[in-house]
């Protein structure tokens, strides 16, 4: 099978979002997403300068912050623009569509402002996208939709998988890509990123399940690994980010090859 590099892929896909983000990764030669689950402002600004350089991805939950204020979201964006990341607010919205437009501009994160990049559950119907779109359009941002999930003994079935894929094609000048275990459809154009990554643990006390950034590219050729505690515990995480970084780019490398 011929596999396309990230950036060939980049001339598949509509959204420009999408296309800024195959380049990105094949620019900075990173397919590190930092899951940045930090709970003081203070805390994630230093770790997003710190580990800016290593990653492609700034994954937030911005609500469990005890601290948020507005500057929080503009200094992230002014890091997102020094070492070239994307913000993406892993908020998975779950609401009709009339309630997460208001959620995604409003109340006191308006994450629309910031975060180049939400993801949703599917669970609603349609109707959630198209109220999330019609937000994100116009400020060319992009959608993952959640089409697999990482925890044990999740409700995620096969159908599911198949029926939220279909959901992203109705709207694929929004939709980039999904949240998966891996690769889900032959069409080059969709993005995927991967939560429960790690290298030493094979899974919490809360059945999240992990699988080393090898499995994760090699074998379920995901796109992007998206990785917390095992930078954020680790002793030095700057060093470890570099270790996560470099297992991740020699999987697509090696990939690339084959
Ligand atoms: P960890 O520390 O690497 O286990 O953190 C994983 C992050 O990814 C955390 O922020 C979760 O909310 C997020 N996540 C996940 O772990 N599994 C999933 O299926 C989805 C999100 Br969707």
């Amino acid at each position: 099978m011929i596999r396309l590099s990230y950036t060939q892929r980049a001339d598949t896909c509509s959204n420009r979002l999408a296309k800024k983000i195959f380049h990105l990764l094949d620019e900075k030669k990173t397919n590190l997403a930092l899951s940045a689950d930090v709970t003081s402002a203070e805390k994630l600004l230093a770790l997003s300068d710190q580990l800016g350089p290593e990653i492609c991805v700034l994954k937030t939950h911005i609500d469990i912050l005890h601290d948020y204020t507005p500057a929080v979201s503009i200094e992230l964006q002014a890091l997102a623009k020094k070492h070239q990341f994307i913000l993406f607010e892993d908020r998975k919205f779950a609401d009709i569509g009339h309630t997460v437009k208001q959620q995604y501009q409003g109340g006191m994160y308006q994450i629309a402002n910031w975060a180049h990049l939400i993801n949703a559950h599917t669970l609603p119907g349609p109707g959630i996208i198209a109220g999330l779109a019609e937000i994100g359009l116009p400020k060319e941002r992009g959608l993952l939709l959640l089409a697999e999930m990482s925890s044990a003994e999740n409700l995620f079935t096969p159908e599911y998988t198949a029926k939220t894929l279909e959901m992203a094609e109705l709207f694929s000048d929004f939709v980039i890509g999904f949240i998966s275990q891996g690769k889900i459809s032959a069409d080059p154009r969709w993005i995927y990123m991967t939560p429960g990554v790690q290298l030493s643990a094979e899974k919490d006390t809360l059945g999240q399940q992990y699988m080393t950034p090898h499995k994760a590219i090699q074998e379920h050729h995901t796109d992007i690994i998206i990785v917390g505690r095992g930078i954020l515990q680790a002793d030095n995480p700057l060093v470890a980010a570099k270790k996560y970084r470099e297992a991740g780019w020699r999987a697509y490398a090696e990939n690339l090859k084959n």
